[in-house]
C-alpha cells in the first residue's frame, strides 16, 4: 500500500516538502500519496499578507505577522532557491531586498512551475493529531472551515510546517490597562502610516522592533524610543530615535524606563517575539523549544526524538530560510522514502541534539551563528539531491549585509549582492529604500 504523508502548512517550508516530493515524483520515483493542510485560503504563509488582526473569516487567529510596506530584511542572496533562481523567475536579475509581494511571486512561481497546487487542502485547519503505537499511524483530524466540517484521515507520516512567528509572546507592563493610546504587538502591525506624526514606543530589540521602527520613521512618524530589556541594538539611528532601559510602568499618555526618565507616547508596539505554539498536536508529539538554531528535540534539527515518524520543518530561528526549509525537506523526504535512515537508538538521537545546542553556544557572535546555520544547511544537502551550492558564498552576503547595517541602518537596503546559484550581480534599486514609499511589485521590477 502506498504510504499517506501528511503537511500541516503550505507556507514556504510546506511549500518546499511539496516541491520535493514533485522533484522525486519527476526524476522516475514512486513518491507517497501527500495530502498538505493549509488553514488559509491561500499558499505563503506569513507571506501571504492580511489587512485583518485578530481573527479571520472563519474565526481562526489571523497567521501572517506580515505588514504593508515590509521588504526582505535580509539579502535575497541568502534565501534564494537553488533550483529556482530569481533570474529563472523575473527573466532578469533584480534588487537584493525585494518587497513582501515580490517575494511571495518567487515562491509561487516554483510551486506553479511544479503543480503541486491540488496537492493543497486550502481553508482546512488541523485540530489534532494523535499516533497509534500499535499500528504506527497518526490520524489527523481536519476541519474544512468552508463546509464546517470535521473528519479524521490516518497517515503515516505526519510533517508539522505551521510556522513559529503566528502566535506573540505578549509581555504585560503595569499601567497597560489605564493607558490611553493604542498597544499592540508586532503581530498586529500593518500599515506604519497610521503613526504618522506620532511618538512611538517600541519594546523589543530584535527584526521586529528595527523594521517597525523603521518602517515608522520612513512613512513620518514623529519619534521612536525603542526600550531594550537586553541591550540596545546600537545602530546609528536617525535623530528622532532614542534608545532607552525597559520600560517600568505607563500612566495614561507617558512611559517610564528603568533609568528614571520617561516620554509620552502615543502608541506601545510590543515587538517582543513569537511562541513556537501548536494547539493541535497532544503532550507526546508537540515541540516545546526556545526561537533559537539548536531546537530542542529534533534529530538532525527535524525529526522528533520520541517519534521519528514525525518531522518539524523550518522550527529553528532563522538566519537561512528558503533554503534551509529547502535541505531539511529533501531530507525528510528521502527518510520517508528509504533513502536515509534514522538510528534506532534514542541515545543517539538526543546526542545530535545536544551536540548541536552545545556547537550552536560555543559561538561567540552572529558570524558565528550564520555559519553555524549555514554548516547545518550543508549538511543536510550532502545527503539528499537537492542541487549543491556555495553556502558560504550566501554566508558573505549575511557578512557584507551586517556590514552595511552597521554603516547605515537606513540606507543598507540600497545595497546589492551577487547571486550564489547563477552567479550574477544583483542591480541597484534603481530608487533609495527610504524614498520609496510606493513598494508595488510593478513598481520595484521597473528597471
Ligand atoms: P509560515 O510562513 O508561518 O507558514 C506556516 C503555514 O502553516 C501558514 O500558511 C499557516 O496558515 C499554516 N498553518 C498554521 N497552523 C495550521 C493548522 N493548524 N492547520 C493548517 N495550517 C496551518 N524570512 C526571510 O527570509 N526574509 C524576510 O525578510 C523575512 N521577514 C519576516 C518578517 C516577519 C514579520 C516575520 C514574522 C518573519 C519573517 N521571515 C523572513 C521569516 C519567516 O519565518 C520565513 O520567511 C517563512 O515564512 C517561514 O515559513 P514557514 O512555512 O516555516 O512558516
Ligand atoms: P525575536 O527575534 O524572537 O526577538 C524578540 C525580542 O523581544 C528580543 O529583543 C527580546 O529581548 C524581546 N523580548 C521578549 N520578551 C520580552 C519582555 N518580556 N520584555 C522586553 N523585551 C522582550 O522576535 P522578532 O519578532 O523580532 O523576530 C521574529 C522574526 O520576525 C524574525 O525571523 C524576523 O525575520 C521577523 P531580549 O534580547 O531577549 O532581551
Amino acid at each position: 500500500m502506498t504510504k499517506r504523508i501528511a503537511i500541516i502548512g503550505a507556507g514556504p517550508s510546506g511549500l518546499a516538502q511539496l516541491r520535493a516530493f514533485q522533484s522525486a515524483a519527476k526524476a522516475g520515483a514512486e513518491i507517497p500519496e501527500v495530502v498538505c493542510f493549509e488553514r488559509q485560503s491561500d499558499w505563503g504563509g506569513l507571506w501571504n499578507y492580511t489587512w485583518r488582526t485578530g481573527l479571520d473569516e472563519h474565526g481562526e487567529p489571523v497567521h501572517s505577522s506580515m505588514y504593508r510596506y515590509l521588504w526582505s530584511n535580509g539579502p535575497k542572496e541568502g534565501l534564494e532557491f537553488a533550483d529556482y533562481s530569481f533570474e529563472e523567475h523575473f527573466g532578469k536579475q533584480i534588487g537584493s531586498y525585494p518587497p513582501r509581494a515580490v517575494v511571495l511571486d518567487y515562491i509561487e512561481g516554483r510551486v506553479k512551475k511544479a503543480g503541486v497546487r491540488d496537492w493543497i487542502r486550502f481553508c482546512t485547519a488541523i485540530r489534532m493529531v494523535s499516533y497509534d503505537e500499535a499500528k504506527g499511524t497518526f490520524t489527523v483530524t481536519a476541519h474544512d472551515l468552508t463546509a464546517d466540517r470535521m473528519y479524521s484521515e490516518g497517515f503515516d507520516h505526519v510533517i508539522v510546517a505551521s510556522g513559529h512567528f503566528s502566535t506573540p509572546n505578549v509581555p504585560e507592563f503595569p499601567g497597560f490597562a489605564t493607558f490611553n493610546g493604542r498597544v499592540l504587538h508586532a503581530h498586529d502591525f500593518r500599515d506604519a502610516m497610521q503613526f504618522k506624526d506620532r511618538d512611538i514606543l517600541i519594546v523589543g530589540t530584535s527584526y521586529s522592533a528595527e523594521d517597525i521602527g523603521s518602517q515608522c520613521w520612513k512613512y513620518g512618524c514623529k519619534s521612536v524610543t525603542v526600550a531594550h530589556r537586553t541591550a540596545p541594538m546600537g545602530f546609528d539611528w536617525p535623530d528622532n530615535w532614542t534608545e532607552v532601559p525597559i520600560l517600568t510602568h505607563v500612566d495614561d499618555d507617558t512611559a517610564y524606563f528603568k533609568d528614571g526618565t520617561s516620554k509620552r507616547v502615543d502608541a506601545i508596539i510590543l515587538c517582543t517575539g513569537y511562541k513556537h505554539a501548536f494547539p493541535f498536536l497532544p503532550d507526546d508529539l508537540r515541540l516545546k523549544t526556545r526561537n533559537r538554531l539548536a531546537t530542542a528535540d529534533l534529530y538532525k534539527g527535524v525529526a522528533w526524538v520520541h517519534n521519528t515518524r514525525l518531522f518539524y520543518l523550518g522550527m529553528q530561528d532563522q538566519w537561512f530560510t528558503f533554503n534551509m526549509f529547502d535541505a531539511q525537506a529533501w531530507w525528510v523526504r528521502d527518510v520517508i522514502m528509504g533513502r536515509i535512515s534514522i538510528p534506532a537508538d534514542k541515545a543517539v538521537l538526543m546526542k545530535d541534539v545536544t551536540d548541536r545546542v552545545a556547537a550552536e553556544d560555543a559561538g561567540q557572535d552572529a558570524h558565528d551563528a550564520i555559519h553555524y546555520q549555514g554548516d547545518y544547511v550543508k549538511e543536510l544537502i550532502a545527503e539528499t539531491d537537492y542541487p549543491s551550492f556555495d553556502v558560504d558564498g550566501a554566508c558573505e552576503a549575511f557578512f557584507a549585509w551586517k556590514d552595511h547595517k552597521k554603516a547605515n541602518i537606513m540606507t543598507f537596503r540600497d545595497n546589492a549582492y551577487r547571486s550564489v546559484i547563477t552567479g550574477t550581480m544583483a542591480p541597484l534599486h534603481h530608487t533609495p529604500w527610504k524614498d520609496a514609499l510606493e513598494d508595488s511589485m510593478e513598481s520595484y521590477l521597473k528597471s
